[in-house]
C-alpha cells in the first residue's frame, strides 16, 4: 500500500514548503523527489498568492506532479490563477496579484513556460483525489459524501469553495457552513482552505490548513498514520485571519 504525506494550502511560502518536506523526509535532488519509504507528497491546494515565492511553489509542484513523483488537487486560488492564465477576464485581486507581479517579473520566456506547466498540472488534475481505495479522499474545501465519486459544476463549487451560502460576512468573507461538524461517512477526509489555529479534527476529516500565510504553521498529515507534521512559518503572525471552530 502507497503511503501519503498530505499538505496543506502553502500560499507561496516556498521556504516553509522545503522545510516540511524535509521534515517528512523527502529530499530534493535535481528536480526529483525521493522518499527512502517512497511515500507520495500530495498537495491539497492554493499553491499561489499573497506569500513570497509563488512562482517558485507552481514550479516545484507542477514538476513533481508531472513526473509523477507527488499528487495534486486544485485549491480556488489554482482555479483563478489558472483562469488568468488561459486569459480570461478575472479580477486580480485576494492575494493573486502578488503572483501576477511575480510572474511579470521575469524574462518573457520563462513566464510563458511556467505559465504553460501550471496549465498542463491543473488541467491534469482531479477536482479531489481519491485514494488508498476511497478510505481516503483529498479535496481542497472539503467534500459531502453524496459527492465522493461525481464530478460537475455542483462538485467543484464544493471542492473549491467550501459548503458557501452565497452571503457574506460584514468584513467580506463568505458564509461557509460548517460541513465538517455534520459529515458521517467511511472515507476519511483531508482538507485545507480555511485557516485553523491547529489542525482541525471532526469526525473522520482532519483541516490541515494552519495558516502558513498567516504566520501559523505548514502541516501535513501522514496516511495511513494519521499524524500530523509541522513547520512554522516565516511570515508574521495575524491572529484574525484564523478561524476558531468548537
Ligand atoms: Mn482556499
Amino acid at each position: 500500500m502507497k503511503k501519503f504525506d498530505i499538505i496543506g494550502d502553502i500560499h507561496g511560502c516556498h521556504e516553509e514548503m522545503t522545510d516540511l518536506l524535509k521534515e517528512l523526509g523527502y529530499s530534493h535532488q535535481s528536480g526529483k523527489l525521493h522518499h527512502s519509504d517512497n511515500r507520495v507528497p500530495v498537495f491539497l491546494g492554493d499553491l499561489t498568492d499573497r506569500g513570497p515565492a509563488s512562482v517558485k511553489v507552481m514550479e516545484d509542484v507542477a514538476d513533481w506532479v508531472l513526473q509523477k513523483e507527488a499528487l495534486y488537487c486544485p485549491g480556488n486560488h489554482c482555479n483563478k490563477l489558472y483562469r488568468y492564465l488561459s486569459g480570461r477576464n478575472v479580477m486580480i485581486n485576494n492575494g493573486l496579484e502578488t503572483t501576477v507581479e511575480e510572474l511579470k517579473s521575469l524574462p518573457k520566456e520563462k513566464t510563458e513556460r511556467i505559465a504553460n506547466k501550471f496549465k498542463a498540472l491543473y488541467e491534469q488534475s482531479p477536482l479531489y483525489l481519491q485514494l488508498d481505495a476511497n478510505r481516503l479522499i483529498v479535496a481542497h474545501a472539503g467534500i459531502r459524501p453524496d459527492l465522493i465519486g461525481k464530478k460537475g459544476k455542483v462538485v467543484r463549487t464544493f471542492v473549491l469553495y467550501g459548503d458557501i451560502t452565497g452571503e457574506k460576512h460584514a468584513d467580506g468573507r463568505p458564509v461557509r457552513r460548517d460541513w465538517a461538524a455534520k459529515y458521517n461517512f467511511d472515507s476519511f477526509v483531508v482538507y485545507g482552505h480555511t485557516p485553523v489555529p491547529k489542525p482541525r479534527w471532526k469526525g473522520s476529516t482532519v483541516n490541515i490548513d494552519t495558516g502558513c500565510i498567516f504566520g501559523g504553521q505548514l502541516s501535513a498529515l501522514r496516511w495511513p498514520e494519521k499524524t500530523v507534521c509541522s513547520v512554522p512559518s516565516n511570515q508574521p503572525y495575524l491572529k484574525e485571519k484564523f478561524q476558531s471552530f468548537d
